[in-house]
């Protein structure tokens, strides 16, 4: 599947705001994927298909993850984290995009995971710094996303989970084994408590 092709598929499923940030992360990615030597095909079509199953009804979701091989557990958590898991599904039954990146950059696109690769990064990091985002503290995240990518995931990782307990909000286990294993990546074992 070529991007137009992916994006004449994408856009009808979702609204023209979730569209427009959609091409924002796509141009975001290229840009990361230019910066950071990875494959410039693959970001802008993970970007393009990242919130495919954005708006599928909460119903549908739940059963693509009741009879996928994806973790039950997600069940347990805010459905706002079902919609990665169930695109990198769909896109494969939908689209027949069978390439693991790609699945797994779309998978794991909201929360991260351990073990992310330069293609998950780039997708994790597009979605949260997208010029149209305004989080707090974005800009040291963008500036950080011009130098060292895995420390900008680092950055963004610390601030959602930082906000989703702000506002007493379970975390799914991804997001804390995603925070820990780029932390080991940034400061290695000189962590102060750490072994
Ligand atoms: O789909 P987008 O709005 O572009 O962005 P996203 O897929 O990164 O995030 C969707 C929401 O999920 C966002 O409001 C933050 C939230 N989120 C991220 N990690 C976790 C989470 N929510 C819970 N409950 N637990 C998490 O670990
Ligand atoms: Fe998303
Ligand atoms: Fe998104």
């Amino acid at each position: 599947m070529n991007i137009t092709e992916a994006i004449e598929k994408v856009k009808p499923h979702l609204t023209v705001k979730r569209f427009e940030h959609t091409l924002r992360v796509a141009d975001t990615a290229v840009k990361l994927a230019k910066r950071y030597d990875a494959s410039q095909t693959k970001a802008e079509l993970a970007a393009i298909l990242h919130d495919y199953a954005k708006y599928r009804s909460l119903d549908e979701m739940e059963r693509w993850i009741r009879k996928s091989t994806l973790p039950k557990d997600l069940l347990d958590y805010h459905h706002e984290l079902w919609h990665g898991p169930v695109g990198a599904i769909l896109i494969e039954r939908e689209f027949g995009i069978r390439d693991k990146e790609i699945q797994s950059a779309v998978h794991y696109h909201t929360t991260g995971k351990a073990g992310m690769s330069i293609l998950d990064k780039i997708i994790f990091l597009a979605d949260y710094i997208e010029p149209g985002r305004s989080f707090p503290g974005i800009n040291d995240v963008r500036k950080k996303a011009e130098q060292d990518l895995t420390h900008a995931c680092l950055m963004a990782s610390k601030n959602t989970i930082t906000y989703l307990i702000s506002k007493n909000t379970t975390v799914y286990p991804d997001s804390f084994h995603a925070y820990n294993d780029l932390t080991r990546q940034i400061i290695g074992g000189s962590s102060l408590h750490e072994k």
